[in-house]
C-alpha cells in the first residue's frame, strides 16, 4: 500500500515565514511547525492543504510550488510540503495551535521546529532570501 500523506504550507508573506506552535498531542505540544495535516481519500495533496489551512488559520490560501522531497513521519506516512501564499484573511491559531509567528530569514531559528520540518523551512527561507 502507498504511504499516507501529512500536506503542511510554507505560508510566505511580506518576506515572512508563518510558523505554529503545536497545542498537541502532548509529545509535540510545544514544537513549531509548518501548518497543515492529513490528506483524506480523494483529496489532492494541494485540496488537503487548501482545507487545512482554512481550518487551522481561518484563511484562504493558494498553494504555489511543492518543495522537493518528502520526509518520513513513522512507517507508512510522509510529510509533503508546498510554498503557500495567502488570498485572504489573517491567521489566527484556530484549532490544533496555541501561538502564531511570522519569522523573517533571519529569525528562522528562533522557534523550536519539528525535526521532520526543517529541510522544508530551510528550502523556505532560502527562496524568500532570494525573492
Ligand atoms: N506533522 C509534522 N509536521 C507538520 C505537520 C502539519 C504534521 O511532523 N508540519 C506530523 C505530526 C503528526 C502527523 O504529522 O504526527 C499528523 O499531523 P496533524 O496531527 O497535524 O494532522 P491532522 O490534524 O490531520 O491529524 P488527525 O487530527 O490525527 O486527523
Amino acid at each position: 500500500m502507498s504511504d499516507s500523506v501529512v500536506v503542511a504550507g510554507a505560508v510566505c508573506d511580506a518576506g515572512r515565514l508563518l510558523a505554529a506552535r503545536r497545542s498537541a498531542p502532548p509529545e509535540l505540544a510545544g514544537r513549531w511547525e509548518l501548518p497543515g495535516g492529513k490528506r483524506e481519500p480523494g483529496e489532492s495533496g494541494e485540496q488537503a492543504l487548501v482545507r487545512e489551512l482554512r481550518e487551522e488559520l481561518g484563511v484562504e490560501a493558494e498553494p504555489l510550488e511543492r518543495i522537493p522531497g518528502e520526509w518520513p513521519l513513522k512507517p507508512g506516512l510522509v510529510l509533503r510540503v508546498w510554498t503557500v501564499r495567502l488570498l485572504s484573511g489573517e491567521p489566527s491559531p484556530l484549532e490544533d495551535h496555541d501561538e502564531l509567528r511570522w519569522l523573517a530569514p533571519d529569525e528562522a531559528d528562533d522557534v523550536d521546529w519539528l525535526d521532520q520540518d526543517r529541510p522544508a523551512v530551510a528550502e523556505a527561507v532560502r527562496r524568500l532570501r532570494e525573492a
